[in-house]
């Protein structure tokens, strides 16, 4: 007898179910609430359903029925009290339009009425630049109405098939991705009702590789430039896939200044990119590498004299192979020479040099009108050094007024050789966050240096320093 056994189960089961519902309160109030929700005019997509929900005295969603311009439902029997109504107008299940109705009283008096207008809940996704070399993707979008955050869908197939899913509050996302090819992109609003809103529109980006050309090692390495001509900044490279190494070929002589930098920390996004470079000679090897200029960056920056003539090589790659993402490469060749002993120094933050100067001092008068600047704030003023500028002259670098400290110049080589001297000057600035003087600056640095009557060519470097 099969059936006899499944009775006393069911015998158990009733009263239990009907133990576990709500007993209300006999005191409390009951009334009905309409609710109607209109269209905000001028909104095209064709809603097909609609969804109220009420928090308040007891939280309750229904769905609600057409009529000729809108939608709307009976809510009857809740305890009275002040509601908030929240209505999704649905596509294919999910929100496009959204509105929200606060402070509604439903009281025991008479039904009480809300209107709700449903305003559109899907984001616009803005511009592109397409194709792009960047891993790292900035997508901006309209805000919403009523909005509480954005989800951000980026996947490689159309079908968003394994999308990955960016959440912020704000109407700019930072996407990365560490693969090539076509990648789509679409946005959803979300708030305290609405988990996921409908999609935005599918907008789609390229990500391409190096645009400028890089070997893969030291025989396929394009050759960049020779000597000076090397000089410049290569924009538009990836380290992509993580373990791709970008190679680079530089004719130099002995003698010659090379200082080699990769940014993408300090790119604007950055990248995600930790860079190391390195510099090789012909026979493959390492001369020179550098993971992180300083504590303050993951950008990579070394500067070597090279010790031969012939090629040189500059390899960029991520840390342990592991890190991929764009980068710029700054290449600066000061044709050879020897450094030169530079015979005093004499600087300061506190000079009345407002503008960025780079000069050579070569008479004792010219020599007296800097100092009198040099030295502007200082009363009294102390006399300028002697200097015999039949033997010496002065080369002089100013940043120019600065609003703050953290500021400061260093001529931190001179080199001897060609058509005369090459300075470098290096003009520091506090790294971002520093707390600095709220003091005005203006430094200025003057180096005394055999006299040369050729040419001075001055190199720029900029650093940023640590704080402290
Ligand atoms: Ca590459
Ligand atoms: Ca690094």
């Amino acid at each position: 007898m099969r059936h006899s056994a499944w009775v006393p189960f069911l015998v158990v089961l009733a009263p239990l179910a009907c133990a576990q519902e709500p007993v209300a309160s006999p005191e409390s109030e009951k009334s009905t609430l309409r609710i109607v929700a209109t269209m905000e005019q001028g909104t095209a997509t064709e809603i097909n359903a609609a969804r109220a929900t009420l928090t308040g005295p007891v939280t309750q969603s229904l769905d609600l029925v057409r009529t000729h311009d809108g939608f709307e439902g009976l809510v009857k029997q809740i305890p009275t009290g002040t509601y908030s109504v929240a209505v999704e107008g649905l596509v294919g299940g999910e929100a496009d339009r959204f509105g929200r109705m606060t402070g509604v009283v439903v009281s025991a008096d008479a039904p009480s009425n809300v209107t709700v207008t449903l305003r559109s809940f899907v984001p616009t996704v803005g511009d592109f630049l397409s194709p792009s070399t960047s891993t790292t993707l900035v997508v901006t979008y309209s805000a919403v109405r009523l909005a509480a955050g954005y989800v951000v869908e980026l996947a490689t197939r159309p079908d968003f098939q394994t999308a990955s899913r960016t959440a912020t509050a704000e109407t700019t996302a930072l996407l990365f991705s560490a693969a090539l090819g076509t990648h789509y992109i679409r946005v959803r609003a979300t708030n305290e009702v609405v988990q996921l809103g409908r999609a935005s529109e599918v907008r789609s980006v390229q990500i391409v590789t190096d645009q400028t050309v890089s070997g893969d090692d030291a025989a396929t390495a394009p050759t960049i430039g020779v000597r000076t001509a090397a000089s410049g900044t290569y924009d538009a490279l990836n380290i992509l896939p993580a373990g791709d190494e970008d190679w680079f070929a530089i004719d130099v002589m002995a003698g010659d200044s090379l200082t080699v930098g990769v940014r993408s920390a300090s790119l604007d996004p950055p990248s995600t990119l930790n860079p190391i470079v390195a510099v090789m000679d012909e026979t493959n090897q390492l001369v020179a590498e550098n993971d992180d200029a300083d504590g303050t960056t993951r950008d990579a920056r070394l500067r070597t004299v090279v010790t031969s003539d012939g090629t040189y090589f500059l390899r960029v790659a991520g840390l342990d192979g592991a890190s991929a993402g764009h980068y710029e490469l700054d290449v600066l060749v000061v044709a050879g020479g020897v450094a030169i002993v530079i015979a005093e120094v004499h600087t300061t933050l506190l000079s009345s040099i407002r503008d960025r100067r780079r000069t050579v001092i070569t008479t004792a008068t010219e020599w007296q009108d800097f100092w009198n600047d040099f030295t502007g704030v200082i009363v009294p003023q102390p006399d300028p050094p002697i200097i015999d500028f039949t033997e010496r002259m002065v080369i002089v670098a100013s940043m120019g007024e600065r609003a703050t400290g953290g500021y400061a110049i260093a001529i931190d080589e001179v080199l001897e050789g060609g058509e005369g001297l090459t300075a470098r000057v290096v003009e520091m600035s506090p790294a971002p966050g520093c707390v600095v003087a709220l003091a005005i600056t203006a430094p200025v640095t003057a180096v005394v240096v055999p006299r040369n009557d050729g040419t001075v060519v001055f190199v720029e470097e900029t650093r940023t320093q640590a704080c402290g």
